[in-house]
């Protein structure tokens, strides 16, 4: 069911169509996938206001160079084993705290209008990109659920299946996958839920079928293949906060000034670039958030 790297050159979003409508309306129609039907179903708009001039990363490098510990530790397990997750008949779970807790399957979670957004994504290790996600913004799901007014915190929990994931086998990780947001942050509009990039559905390597994107955080707060979001009063501890303490903390906002304890966080190196760039406070992003961290100390609160 997914595309191949080659396919992409669809540049008019016009022309792009969601797959599954696609295939629906393809065998409602009695047509074959190969007669290309003119539906106008449309799956994501480019959201006008996340376009920013910036020279996007080569798809080859965001789909082939990707963290994902469930399929490994290098950087090339992700894409070497992803055939390895399942995502058919995928539901997140959206609970705690909340009024109205729900189960949604992918179906109802593409009807929330997909949009397109350029960000600027960097991982904790020094490696960044420029890509296009497609998805909503968290804050769409969550006001479904209608959060109580208790709810502080946002707890992301990724797929756990130790039978088929090569990653799971090993406790590098205290499995499941686990991150957290605080409310306002969880509910800040840069913060999307992406069902895809570079035009299509997410590859298994990036998260697939639906992972989070905190573009002024690092990169392993944006959990992948979620499938359970849960609203509580309590500060979440994070699967990186557990295994690394002193390395790892809650907020993790790109921040050049505060080392990380084994190196330091002022470059980054775009990937498919030889050269260094220095790294911008809340990647790029300190007009839109820094306003959620005035009078914290963002040392202490690393
Ligand atoms: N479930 C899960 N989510 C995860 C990770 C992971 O190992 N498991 N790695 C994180 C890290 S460290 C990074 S940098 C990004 C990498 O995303 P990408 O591979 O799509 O570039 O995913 C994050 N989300
Ligand atoms: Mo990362």
């Amino acid at each position: 069911m997914k595309y191949s790297l080659k396919d992409f050159d669809v540049t008019d979003e016009k022309l792009f169509l969601n797959r599954r409508q696609f295939i629906r309306a393809g065998v409602a129609a009695g047509l074959s996938l190969s007669a290309f039907p003119t539906l106008a179903a449309l799956n994501f708009r480019a959201n006008p206001n996340y376009q920013p001039n910036l020279k996007l990363t080569d798809s080859e490098h965001a789909l082939n160079y990707n963290n994902f510990y469930e399929l490994g530790t290098d950087k090339s397990d992700p894409p070497r084993y992803a055939h390895l997750l399942k995502t058919d008949n995928w539901q997140v779970r959206v609970e705690g705290l909340c009024a109205k807790p729900q189960i949604f399957d992918m179906d109802d979670l593409l009807k929330i209008e997909q949009e397109e957004r350029i960000y600027r994504f960097r991982c904790v290790e020094g490696w960044s990109m420029v890509v296009p996600w497609i998805g909503f913004p968290l804050s769409k799901l969550l006001n479904k659920v209608q959060p109580d007014s208790s709810a502080k915190y946002v707890e992301f929990i990724s797929i756990l299946d130790r039978e088929n994931l090569p990653g799971q086998k090993f406790n590098v990780l205290n499995w499941p996958y686990r991150e957290g947001l605080r409310m306002d942050e969880a509910m800040h509009p840069l913060t999307i839920m992406a069902t895809g990039l570079y035009g299509k559905e997410l590859e298994n390597q990036n998260g697939a079928p639906i992972r989070l994107v905190v573009p002024w955080k690092y990169g392993f707060k944006s959990a992948k293949s979620i499938v359970t979001i849960r609203l509580t009063d309590k500060m979440p501890t994070s699967s990186w906060m557990e295994s690394a303490p002193s390395e790892y903390g809650f907020y993790s906002n790109v921040n050049p000034n505060v080392p990380h304890p084994r190196w330091s966080q002022a470059k980054e190196r775009p990937l498919g670039s030889f050269f260094k760039k220095k790294t911008l406070i809340f990647n790029g992003y300190a007009d839109d958030v820094a306003g959620l961290y005035k009078d914290m100390d963002l040392k202490k609160y690393y």
